[in-house]
């Protein structure tokens, strides 16, 4: 019998198949849970409908997947009838995966110190308070004993440069995801963070992805990049019964990487 067999749950964040969030629904669905979807909304000119098209279809040969709805998560309207209508699916919900992030790419390619109000107010919306807003909104409909994760990177816990604002927007969410834990702890609702290391997604390019692998396969402990197919098992992870002891926790899956106090085997390069 599957890990998921007889749960329900929503997913928030995928963009296409190479998203981290279809990685761990993936995994989920694999093991015989069920999942909702959310894909970012179309633009009122987009006659082609074309995220809504993304992602349906990447969801559309698993029978696992019962829905596809929009979601952008700066709108409170929009988050209640996301949920509303996960309620009429599902009744209750066992796990939610929060794997949304987003800041302007002029933004983010500056020095953090040249980071813009309004771009830090965009970021910081998208990338840390949907958390809340989000668990807010699913209150109702969160089972108890049910699991919320959400996905962050190191460069919230540590200057990582070339992250800048999205790390002060990391730190914001990693906070957020405790503070959500010791809210929802009495419910046996859990709350954890998955860190992972750097994997190629739509997002991921933005954030300059391609130096930071390089420099992952010379630093971790594993001397490797982390695969979407790891990210998604330690996410399917932290929403089932098996991390049950587990909450306020970020988990890193990063070969290693986020432990070292040195740069290891790339000084070797430097002899
Ligand atoms: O290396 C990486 N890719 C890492 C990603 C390492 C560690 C953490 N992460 C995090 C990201 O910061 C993010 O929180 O994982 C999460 C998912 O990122 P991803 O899978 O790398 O990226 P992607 O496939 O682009 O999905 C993020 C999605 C958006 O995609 P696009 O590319 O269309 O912006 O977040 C969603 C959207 O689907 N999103 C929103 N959803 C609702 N409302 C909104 C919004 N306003 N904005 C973005």
């Amino acid at each position: 019998m599957g890990l998921f067999e007889g749960k329900k749950g929503l997913i928030l964040g995928v963009a296409n198949d190479n998203s981290i969030a279809w990685a761990i629904a993936k995994e989920i669905m694999d093991q015989g849970g069920v999942c909702g979807f959310t894909h970012l909304p179309d633009r009122p000119d987009d006659e082609r409908k074309r995220n809504h098209r993304r992602v349906a279809q990447v969801i559309k040969d698993n029978n696992a997947a019962k829905f596809l709805i929009p979601l952008d998560v700066q709108n409170d309207e929009n988050i209640a009838e996301v949920m509303q209508t996960t309620g009429e699916h599902f009744g209750k919900i066992d796990f939610l995966l929060h794997s949304i992030a987003f800041a302007d790419r002029e933004d983010l390619n500056k020095d953090t110190i040249r980071t813009s109000r309004e771009g830090f107010k965009l970021a910081m919306d998208i990338s840390a308070y949907s958390l809340l807003a989000v668990a807010n909104a699913a209150d109702s409909i969160l089972a108890d004993g049910a699991s919320i994760a959400t996905m962050t990177y190191f460069g919230g816990e540590k200057a990582v440069p070339g992250y800048n604002v999205m790390g002060i927007c990391k730190a914001a969410l990693d906070a957020a995801m405790r503070y959500l834990a010791y809210d929802l702890g009495p419910r046996g609702i859990r709350v954890n963070a998955l860190s992972a290391g750097p994997i190629r997604t739509l997002a991921g390019r933005a954030a300059g992805v391609d130096e930071m692998l390089k420099m992952y396969e010379h630093m971790a402990p594993l001397c490797r990049n982390v695969t979407h197919e790891e990210v998604g098992k330690a996410g399917a992870y932290l929403l089932s019964d098996m991390s049950n002891g587990i909450t306020g926790e970020i988990l890193h899956v990063d070969g290693g990487y986020n432990m070292m106090g040195s740069p290891g085997r790339l000084l070797d390069q430097l002899k």
